[in-house]
């Protein structure tokens, strides 16, 4: 979330606590943070801020309105405007489920198979045992890339400036168009129409000072829901909230911070930075910043894809080479055939193993040169597999991802 440059800075500021220097200042954006410590006895500073445990001064620059606008249950949404007979019955997109044999995973579900405990990423079979009642349907990716590419224009037009987060998810800067938050919610409201209208498709919104905020927002009271956090609620809105809210807070980071006392956001606000930064290094100084809300970073356009990737669980584990091999061609071929689409030449290939015990491994290449041929693409996937296949262990999946894109119009220009 951070910017590069703010990372750098937060970088310095974690090494001078680390360091035990006496005094800390940080300075992203137009916010500057001081560090200071209380005692110095026994060489084992503590940091606090001027009036609670930082200092945070507002020195200048015109405060921000973001929005973060994420669909709803998207892919089983899409399903249900198509076949309007599943309306109000669970439906599941994901792996076929075989009658509870299958082997893949739930992409996702709608709220009423939420209501029964199924999840994306959760094995099918899995899902099944919980619902076999569901509606199953495979997942339909060229549909979903086609209703995404329409939701995102539709979103591009109402934010000074744009940036698409995921296939079903964006950040909008409303703050040139929006003199204050009661008009950023009107603005919201018309989003979350037009989306309807034009899309039959219903989404959150969330609206706050800056992205991170937003995005905690949006997921506050899914499904269709609007919820507005200004900057003087801000790290009231947070106290609460468990940490793995926060963006980067994965279950091992969590797990390692409920060990030091830390659950809640709130929690982590409270905590002394100098033991943070000492138990996280860098990510210790950030943590301390997303607590209380602060993330500088801009809304800012990529359009660059940053990779292409595609996986598949096998029907049966298998140590039959062979079978390994066709699968991971047809893999390359169809990661292949999305670069040619878009355009991209690629300079990184990376292959996924999952062995029968879900020990999962990656590992990857980058040529000295982009390219844009099939054959390469193949020949690299073989030489990577080799290694994993020696063992002689049985897998259960496969994966090929390209990355490092350039795209060919830039290509051209460079032969
Ligand atoms: P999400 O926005 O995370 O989920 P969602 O839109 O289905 O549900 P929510 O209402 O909670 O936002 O992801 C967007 C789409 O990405 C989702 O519809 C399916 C796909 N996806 C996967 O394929 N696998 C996953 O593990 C996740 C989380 C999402
Ligand atoms: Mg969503």
């Amino acid at each position: 979330m951070l910017s590069s440059i703010a990372s750098t800075i937060i970088n310095k500021v974690a090494l001078r606590i680390m360091n035990r220097e006496s005094l800390a200042k940080l300075n992203i954006g137009s916010i500057s943070y001081t560090f200071a410590p209380i005692s110095s006895n026994q060489n084992n500073h503590q940091f606090i801020k001027k009036r609670h445990l930082w200092k945070r001064k507002i020195m200048s620059g015109k405060d921000r309105i973001i929005l973060h606008v994420d669909m709803d249950h998207f892919f089983t949404a899409i399903e249900e405007r198509e076949h309007p007979e599943f309306k109000g019955k669970p439906v599941v997109v994901g792996a076929n489920p075989k009658e509870g044999k299958g082997r893949g995973v739930v992409s996702t579900c709608n709220y009423e198979a939420r209501k029964f405990g199924v999840k994306s990423g959760m094995p099918i079979s899995r899902a099944w045992k919980l619902c076999p009642e569901a509606i199953y349907q495979p997942v339909n990716h060229e549909l979903y890339a086609k209703v995404s590419i329409k939701i995102m224009d539709i979103l591009r037009e109402h934010g000074d400036k744009f940036e698409q987060w995921g296939i079903d998810e964006a950040f909008l800067d409303v703050t040139s168009r929006t003199k204050n938050y009661d008009e950023a919610e009107v603005l919201a409201r018309h989003i979350k129409r037009e989306i309807i209208e034009k899309e039959g498709l219903v989404c959150s919104i969330g609206i706050g000072p800056n992205k991170l905020v937003a995005k905690i927002a949006s997921d506050f009271q899914k499904p269709d829901s609007l919820v507005v956090v200004k900057e003087e609620d801000v790290e009231k809105f947070l106290a609460s909230l468990p940490v793995r809210k926060l963006l980067w807070v994965g279950r091992k980071t969590e797990q390692k911070l409920k060990r030091i006392g830390i659950k809640t956001i709130g929690d982590l606000a409270n905590y002394d930075p100098t033991v943070l930064t000492e138990a996280f290094g860098v990510m210790g100084a950030q943590l301390y910043l997303m607590a209380h809300g602060i993330d500088r970073s801009e809304v800012e356009e990529r359009r660059e894809v940053k990779s292409i990737s595609r996986d598949l669980t096998f029907e049966e584990d298998t140590a039959d080479h062979m079978l390994i091999h066709h699968t991971l061609d047809k893999l390359s071929e169809e990661v292949y055939k999305d670069a040619v689409k878009q355009n991209l030449f690629f300079k990184t290939v990376t292959v996924k193993v999952r062995y029968e015990n879900f020990e999962t491994h990656t590992h990857g290449k980058t040529l000295l040169f982009v390219t844009d041929r099939l054959q390469d693409l193949q020949k690299i996937v073989k030489q990577l597999i080799q290694d994993y296949l020696r063992s002689g262990r049985k897998i259960r999946l496969v994966g090929v991802r390209i990355s490092n894109f350039v795209s060919a119009k830039k290509q051209k220009k460079l032969i």
